[in-house]
């Protein structure tokens, strides 16, 4: 069961065609979305993508009130979602995405390293974005794209910086890091947590992401979409069809 479910997760990524949402109908709990996961990434990691880091999800209440699940969720990010900081993202490969704001952190032996300013491309594979907590684990965790800017230090105050989110120069989104558990580097301790519960270490050189300190916005063609976090910089691309 869990891998057929990992199949039709993957089909609906590959093809870019939304499915309904499958874990009411399999029984699914927390723990065996978690199985499905892991299976999905597995078909990544057979087509030759390798492991990038961990992305933790729902960790600010603007994220939890946008799809209404209200708890603390980890994926795994792979090379294959990396889009260079200013590339490009072609959304003919997408179902419906959306970008939001990230802070990023750099790991050295189970430690930040670095931190980065960062952007999210997350593209739900179920029907109209919606789905329960095991859904979207199962899921992934809506992982399609991510984009991080340059890597610094970590500057005094990380945990209350001010976040904006421009789409077109226009300013779409404002935030706080401090809306991030009300600290960032709380999401990089419950990335070391919680992965590691399910036995995947943080390697050297992986990528944390923390999860987005804003609701996430809808991507059309063309849009130029920059993360500008204070103190740290910005991290862009633009989104082609
Ligand atoms: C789930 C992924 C949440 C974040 O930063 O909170 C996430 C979703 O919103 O589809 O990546
Ligand atoms: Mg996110």
């Amino acid at each position: 069961m869990i891998s057929e479910l990992a199949d039709r997760l993957d089909r609906a990524a590959l093809t870019a065609t939304a499915i309904p949402r499958l874990a009411a109908a399999a029984g699914l709990d927390p723990p065996a979305a978690y199985d499905v996961q892991r299976a999905l990434v597995e078909r990544r990691l057979a087509r030759g993508e390798r492991l990038a880091g961990v992305k933790m999800g729902l960790t600010s209440r603007a994220k939890m009130a946008q799809v209404g699940v209200d708890e603390v969720i980890w994926g795994h990010l792979t090379d294959g979602m990396r889009i260079a900081d200013g590339g490009v993202l072609d959304l003919t490969r997408q179902i419906h995405a959306r970008a939001e704001p990230e802070v990023a952190f750099l790991v050295t032996h189970s430690a930040v390293e670095a931190v980065a300013p960062a952007l999210e491309v997350i593209d739900s594979r179920f029907e109209g974005f919606d789905f329960s907590l095991p859904d979207v684990i199962a899921d992934n965790t809506s992982a399609s794209g991510f984009v991080v800017g340059p890597w610094r230090p970590v500057p005094e105050g990380l945990g209350n910086l001010g976040v904006l989110l421009e789409v077109n120069g226009r300013v779409v989104q404002t935030g706080s890091t401090a809306a991030i558990l009300g600290d960032p580097r709380r999401a990089f301790d419950a990335a070391v947590r919680l992965a590691g519960g399910r036995g995947v270490e943080l390697r050297d050189g992986w990528i944390v992401l923390a999860g987005a300190a804003t609701a996430a916005v809808p991507l059309n063609p063309g849009d130029h979409v920059r993360a500008v976090v204070e103190k740290l910089g910005t991290a862009s691309f633009k989104a082609a069809k």
